[in-house]
């Protein structure tokens, strides 16, 4: 399995995706700095709400085969900007997170909208908490080493 960097607002669900993809119990744990896990990068919030951080970010990039920009559907903060993807040298892919809380799908769609216009090559939907939609990008993950 490649090894992933995960981007994204406090709360996007990052953390929580970590905890599904080494199938352990969803747990709140706050992420307070850059964590290294075999198979994943979780990084803090504020890494991409303040633009300074962005240069940590590319640079942490390095250690990662694949950058996953999360964007929480519920969260009308669009914090990827157009073309974002491109400052960073490695495929990028999208996950909308928390699909289980839009019941017309209208929140995923503009979402998943905002993570193409990043640059996104991918984008994946999926809910940490019932499960729908972890299995694809899982395999996804595991396919493409
Ligand atoms: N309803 C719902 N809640 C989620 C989902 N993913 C994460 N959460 C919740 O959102 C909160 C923030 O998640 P976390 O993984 O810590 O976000 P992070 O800051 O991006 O690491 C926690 O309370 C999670 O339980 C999801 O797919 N659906
Ligand atoms: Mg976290």
């Amino acid at each position: 399995m490649r090894r992933i960097m995960l981007v994204g607002r406090t709360g996007a669900g990052k953390t929580s995706f970590c905890q599904v993809m080494n199938g352990q119990e969803l747990r709140y744990q706050k992420t307070q700095a850059i964590e290294f896990l075999d198979n994943a990068i979780d990084t803090p919030g504020e890494y991409v709400e303040n633009r300074k951080l962005y240069a940590a970010l590319s640079v942490t990039a390095a250690e990662a085969d694949l950058i996953v920009l999360v964007q929480d559907c519920s969260d009308r903060e669009d914090v990827f900007s157009p073309g974002m993807a491109a400052m960073f040298d490695k495929p990028v892919i999208g996950v909308v997170t928390k699909v289980d809380l839009d019941e017309t799908g209208e929140q995923t769609r503009h979402a998943a909208d905002q993570l193409e216009l990043a640059g996104c090559e991918k984008i994946f939907r999926l809910s940490n908490v019932t499960g729908a939609g972890v299995r694809e990008l899982v395999d996804y993950l595991e396919q493409s080493e």
